[in-house]
């Protein structure tokens, strides 16, 4: 693939290190916490698709909101600019330096404050790795309102600095919503205590929405307040065949009237998706294998009343199945089958690292639109690559992915600006829950006004005058220096 970094310019204001900067760092951390290590730097400056590459010369891990402060303080004053790090599992080039931009990772500010079982209130260090949070509820009995593929590796400063949607937004709906409070750091170090804890709280600007998705371009998340739901006794998922988009579309619509309340994940993938997993990915198994299917939908439920919520289902099934929505299907019979549902699902994105170059679109689009795209795409690009659909369809957003053996500027030149164009012709976002990240940072006049772009750039010259919070991301270049 053609250098990323090609098409930015360093910004000459910013300053390079010198020896006086990690003595500082050293002295303020601690030697462990300064990580200067070759190998180490490799992985940090690399992200998770391996397309994005900086090079940093320098890792700082703070402990505590003050150290935070303290790295920011510094920073501003010497022009140093910075990125902040979570689990390093974006997909937008936003996680990454550019150039040489400090990295402040904070996966050592990962402990539990506290955990309110009345009201369900997670309060947690923004470190916190999402499976360990979820973990942790599932012993007091409460479940993380957002579930994704990543939850190994990402964090909950992470998920909130990229508002991420994944698996169950559907029900719970975005981090907008279940964040009730958080604190964050400025780049002048200036720390803003928004960490409430309450469900309604009307006094001026909510501030904390800024940082909820604005990737790191504002301030540094520290530590956050989150609304978990209660674990509920009765899950249901069922893996189903659709023969034709249009069917998985009214099977969506089917599912939210006849499911109603216990309707937990609405996810499709259509046949290319399917393939790839099954051939990339070891020890997963076609839960249909009789024939392959031109599309794949997940549903899952979640309710309190395992007989009422099964018959339900079935029912929702068997009436779908005779309405000729459904061509074939199967409700998972123990949590290992479950499990290996979503897998399916959850592999896609690794499956398509393992089949080779990838090109990633994360667009919210209308539902019934939607798919006309992926054709389009493949008319488009014939010969040259697979293209793959599937996603989060309950809440209109498709990851539209163009997979080749390697990056080619002729497959890149089929899809954009054709796929940005068409999007903002259909008024979809150009990114439903992944970011702009580097990647989109000039392609946001696709998804906002002029008017509301120049208003992003006061906010960011408001709380980072001097532009070291994760330059050339989100806003475009012009505004971004
Ligand atoms: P990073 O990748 O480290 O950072 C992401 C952005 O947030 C960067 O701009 C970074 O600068 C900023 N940032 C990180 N931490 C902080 C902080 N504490 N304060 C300020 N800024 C910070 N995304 C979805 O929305 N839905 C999905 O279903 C989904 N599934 C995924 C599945 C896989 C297999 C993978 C690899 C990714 C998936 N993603 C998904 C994308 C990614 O996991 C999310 O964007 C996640 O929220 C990023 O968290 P992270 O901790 O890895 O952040
Ligand atoms: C998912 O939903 C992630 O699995 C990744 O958001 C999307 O691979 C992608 O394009
Ligand atoms: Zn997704």
């Amino acid at each position: 693939f053609s250098s990323v970094s090609t098409v930015v310019q360093r910004n000459p204001s910013f300053s390079t290190l010198n020896p006086d900067d990690i003595s500082y760092f050293k002295q303020l951390l601690g030697e462990k916490s300064v990580i200067q290590d070759e190998d180490r730097l490799e992985t940090v400056n690399t992200d998770w698709m391996h397309k994005y590459k900086g090079s940093s010369k320098l890792l700082l891990q703070p402990r505590t909101t003050e150290e935070v402060a303290q790295i920011l303080k510094y920073c501003n004053s010497r022009r140093l600019a910075v990125v902040p790090q979570g689990g390093n599992t974006g997909l937008v080039g936003g996680s990454v330096p550019v150039f040489d931009e400090v990295i402040v990772n904070l996966g050592s500010m990962n402990n539990i404050i506290s955990f309110d079982k009345v009201s369900g209130i997670l309060v947690c260090e923004a470190g916190c790795i999402l499976e360990n949070l979820i973990s942790f509820l599932d012993n007091q009995g409460f479940i993380m309102p957002l579930d994704l593929g990543a939850k190994g590796s990402c964090q909950i400063g992470g998920n909130v600095s990229t508002n991420a949607g994944g698996l169950r937004l559907v029900r719970y709906g975005s981090l907008h919503g279940n964040v009730l409070g958080l604190e964050a750091v400025l780049a002048n170090g200036d720390v803003l205590d928004m960490l409430g804890t309450l469900r309604k709280d009307n006094t001026g600007y909510d501030l904390k929405h800024l940082f909820v998705g604005s990737e790191g371009s504002l301030g540094i998340v520290t530590k956050v307040s989150i609304l978990t739901p209660p674990k509920l006794s009765s899950e249901n998922i069922a893996f189903l065949a659709c023969r034709d988009y249009s069917s998985c579309q009214k099977l969506l619509m089917e599912a939210k009237r006849k499911l109603g309340e216990i309707l937990s994940a609405f996810e499709f993938l259509d046949i290319q998706a399917m393939d790839l997993v099954l051939n990339h990915l070891d020890g997963v198994r076609n839960p249909l294998p009789a024939t392959m299917h031109n599309f794949y939908v997940l549903i899952e439920t979640t309710g309190s009343d395992e007989s009422y919520d099964r018959e339900k289902l079935e029912a929702f099934l068997l009436s779908s199945m005779e309405g000729g929505l459904i061509s074939d299907g199967v409700i998972a019979q123990d949590i290992n089958q479950a499990s290996s549902f979503w897998r399916i699902r959850e592999g896609v994105p690794e499956a398509l690292m393992k089949a080779g170059a990838v090109y990633k679109y994360d667009l919210s689009l209308p539902v019934e639109k939607m798919y006309d795209l992926v054709d389009d795409m493949r008319t488009r690009l014939g010969d040259l690559a697979r293209v793959i659909g599937y996603g989060h369809l309950g809440d209109g957003n498709l990851h539209l992915n163009v997979s080749a053996a390697q990056y080619d500027d002729r497959i890149l030149e089929q899809i954009e600006p054709y796929v940005y164009e068409w999007t903002s012709k259909h008024r979809g976002s150009i990114s439903a829950e992944h970011g702009l990240g580097l990647m989109k940072a000039n392609k946001i006049y696709y998804s906002k006004s002029p008017e509301t772009v120049k208003t992003m750039g006061s906010i960011k010259k408001l709380l980072d005058p001097n532009g070291i919070l994760n330059p050339y991301k989100v806003l475009p270049h012009s505004l971004n220096s």
